[in-house]
């Protein structure tokens, strides 16, 4: 039997996350949004792509969550994205009050799912989705490690002018602001880039890294960025029901490693079928567990003003 997928938020990510899916016929995508008819016409136009592109995979578009019933996995992108000048914070509680929601529902048609969050601002949505769920943190995974991490290592491969097919990067910590690139872990072919790049040209990447969700608000106006973004989630997709074991950036609910406490944060985790097996410990310097600490408190604000609203968060 086919694995079973389901794409809550139909917009940008949803839909390209949908679209990635099926041409890899992952199993078969249940696409839910609030908007009339928009994932059930977007879930007919995937299905007639298949022809062409040579997939099988079952496409449903829905309004609720009946038809998600039984998911293995189910992809939460649904909320609003920032507009030019916005910050991810500033998404805090209109986005938490949807991910509440949309978590509890899909966690009553599939119970043995695992979560994988997107919506924005994403380690604070994930505090949200644990909360509302009760789920051990296995099973509550956030996307943006992978995505940040893709950011650094394309940047790495232009100044570089090799394939970013020969590049590896670490950024970990917060989504956000305070995001901790590590230079040191991060290489081309085995050499770390630190070697490579003069520093104040790595430097200058980094920060581009930081800021690369901001550059793409401000180019596209009307949204944030959608393509890498949904690669990201399908590579722990592919991770998590082909049991995969690989060992990818994302948030966790962190329980006493890298010293952070009851927090969900970006470190380099094992991705199973049963999801999180194993939270992955590297090394640090003081100065890179400084900036990791300054991440965390960043996070630790944002679960303290959804606690202050009502919000029961883990
Ligand atoms: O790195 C990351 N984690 C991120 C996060 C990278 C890119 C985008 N990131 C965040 O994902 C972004 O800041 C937003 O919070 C979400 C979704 O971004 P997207 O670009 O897909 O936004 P859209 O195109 O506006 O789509 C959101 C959809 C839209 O179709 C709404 O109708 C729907 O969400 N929506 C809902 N669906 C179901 N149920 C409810 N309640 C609901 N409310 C809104």
């Amino acid at each position: 039997m086919n694995s079973k997928i389901t794409v809550i938020g139909g917009g940008n990510v949803g839909a390209t996350t949908a679209q990635r899916l099926a041409e890899k016929s992952l199993g078969d995508v249940v696409l839910v949004d609030v908007v009339e008819g928009m994932p059930q016409g977007k879930a007919l136009d995937l299905a007639q792509a298949g022809p062409v592109q040579g997939y099988d995979t079952g496409l449903t578009g829905a309004n609720g969550y009946a038809e998600s019933a039984g998911s293995d996995v189910v992809i939460i992108t649904a909320g609003l994205p920032r507009k030019p000048g916005m910050s991810r914070d500033d998404l805090l509680l209109t986005n938490a009050a949807i991910v509440r929601k949309v978590t509890e529902r899909a966690l009553r048609q599939s119970p043995e799912a695992i979560f994988i969050i997107v919506s924005n601002p994403l380690d604070a949505m994930c505090h949200v989705a644990k909360g509302a769920a009760g789920l051990a943190r296995q099973r509550v995974i956030g996307m943006a490690g992978i995505l940040d991490s893709a950011r650094f290592r394309t940047f790495i491969a232009r100044e570089l002018g090799v394939s970013v097919e020969s590049t590896h990067a670490f950024v970990l910590g917060g989504h956000g602001d305070t995001m901790v690139p590590l230079a040191r872990y991060s290489t081309v072919a085995g050499v770390p880039v630190t070697e490579l790049i003069a520093a104040d040209r790595l430097q200058a990447i980094i920060q581009r890294t930081r800021d690369g969700g901001a550059e793409i608000v401000r180019l596209l106006k009307t949204g944030s960025a959608f393509y890498a973004p949904s690669a990201a989630a399908v590579e722990m997709v592919e991770s998590i029901l082909l049991d995969k074991k690989k060992i990818l950036p994302c948030a966790a609910f962190l329980e006493g490693e890298y010293g952070v406490s009851r927090l969900f944060l970006g470190v380099p985790v094992k991705l199973r079928r049963c999801g999180i097996e194993e939270v992955f410990q590297i090394n640090m310097t003081t100065d890179e567990k400084a900036r990791l600490q300054r991440s965390a408190a960043s996070v630790q604000e944002l679960v303290d003003v959804l606690r202050e609203n009502g919000f029961r968060v883990e």
